[in-house]
């Protein structure tokens, strides 16, 4: 945070970073705008405030739009930095989780099932990053045949940028998880799965052309030109990046594959019989090879909820990136970016029109070699980087 804003403007920006609504941040960062001193030295600042209302009100706009009915009702319009959604099997305590972690009454918890039809939304603030919190309606078996409106719930997940999942404990969590990971591979989502290690590339002329096939497990030349033939390629050159298996393969070539990262919250674990269930998890997970943080939980003794945040932040394999002004002040909340964003990737966020007149960066943090090292627009970024662009 600039330390020469006026006092005026620096208590309206500290409550915008407080406000819990969009409504309430809109009208802080309208009275900032109103009552902020502008000199060289708040300039970077006031870039970003204005930035961040434009990008606010478009919020604000497709929020309603979703409330009155636009046909969009299942696609919760992204929040600021990140959606999350929440999954499970009915009754499996998705609304409990999403009230626990957004510390609010967000949505309804009911003991009967389906309590809940239509997206619920609640907000968190995770390491300096707004997070968006989307219950959706539970995955039933037939979901992607649209059972229980299952194509707008697999529609929903899709949409997001990680699952959470909850399994209830006291109820055969592994039947649960069973079901769920089925109909999502249905739906072509991919949970905290490696994006295949090949890429494709469409030529004009030339064949199939193949660079490291020795990745290719168990099969070679061959194998490539009949998958690419019976997929209608006729030109186009494959590369292996590393170990690929026919489904990886398969999977390389269909763009409609979501791949998303996620986390199983285990709930219920106050009641009768979850310890065994949680036992019985953990030893399916582990012998059919599937990888997920898994947290045991309870919403009732809102117990497994101490470092959500963090485990969510971890997951979402994003980093926070903190710019400083020209007159070396440096900004308080983050910009999020993916993992492995370059310095183009950051500059692209603050503005487009900045890169066209970019010279170089500097950037303190554990990318830089040196404090303040010069970079240029390629240079990786890592989580907590500072970077001062110079145009
Ligand atoms: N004992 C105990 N009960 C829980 C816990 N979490 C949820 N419940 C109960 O489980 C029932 C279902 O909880 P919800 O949070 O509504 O579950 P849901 O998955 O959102 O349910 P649907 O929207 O109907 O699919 C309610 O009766 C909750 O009170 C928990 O940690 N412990
Ligand atoms: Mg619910």
């Amino acid at each position: 945070m600039p330390i020469n804003l006026n006092h005026e403007a620096q208590t309206e920006w500290d409550k915008y970073l407080e406000a819990p609504t969009i409504e309430e941040q809109i009208a802080h960062l309208e009275r900032f705008l109103g009552v902020v001193v502008k000199h060289k030295g708040v300039e970077n600042h006031l870039r970003m405030a204005k930035g961040k209302l434009k990008r606010l009100r478009a919020q604000q706009i497709k929020l309603k739009q979703v409330k009155k009915g636009s046909g969009e009702k299942w696609l919760v319009p992204k929040g600021e930095d990140a959606q999350i959604v929440i999954i499970g099997c009915v009754n499996s305590g998705k609304s409990s989780v999403l009230n626990t972690i957004a510390k609010s009454e967000a949505t309804k918890v009911g003991s009967y099932p389906f309590t809940t039809v239509k997206p619920a939304v609640g907000s968190i603030t995770a390491k300096g990053a707004r997070l968006q919190l989307v219950e959706l309606p539970a995955v039933v078996e037939g979901s992607t045949e649209g059972e229980m409106s299952g194509k707008l719930v697999l529609a929903g997940i899709r949409n997001g940028d990680c699952v959470i999942i909850t399994l209830d404990l006291s109820a055969d969590p592994v039947n649960q998880i069973k079901i769920l990971l089925e109909e999502l591979k249905k739906g072509k989502i991919r949970l905290n799965t490696q994006k295949p290690l090949v890429s494709i590339e469409k030529v004009g002329s030339g064949n199939i052309q193949v660079f490291n096939v020795h990745y290719f497990e168990g099969e070679g030349i061959n194998a490539v030109n009949d998958i690419m033939g019976a997929k209608g390629y006729v030109n186009a050159i494959v590369r292996f990046h590393g170990p690929t298996t026919v489904d990886k393969f398969l999977d390389s070539l269909d763009n409609t594959i979501t791949y998303l990262p996620a986390i199983i919250l285990a709930s219920k674990g106050d009641l009768g019989g979850s310890k065994k269930g949680y036992k019985r998890l953990i030893e399916y997970m582990k012998e059919s090879k599937q990888e997920f943080p898994i947290k045991p939980t309870s919403t009732v003794q809102n117990e497994g909820f101490e470092e959500i945040e963090e485990v969510i932040f971890s997951q979402l394999g994003r980093i926070r990136i903190y710019t400083r002004s020209a007159v070396g002040d440096t900004a308080e909340r983050p910009i999020i970016l993916r993992e492995g964003s370059t310095v183009e990737d950051a500059i692209g966020v603050l503005s487009k029109k900045m890169l066209k007149f970019f010279r170089f960066a500097r950037v303190w943090g554990s990318s830089a070699n040196f404090a303040g090292e010069k970079v240029g627009l390629e240079r990786t970024l890592h989580d907590g980087d500072i970077i001062q662009v110079f145009a």
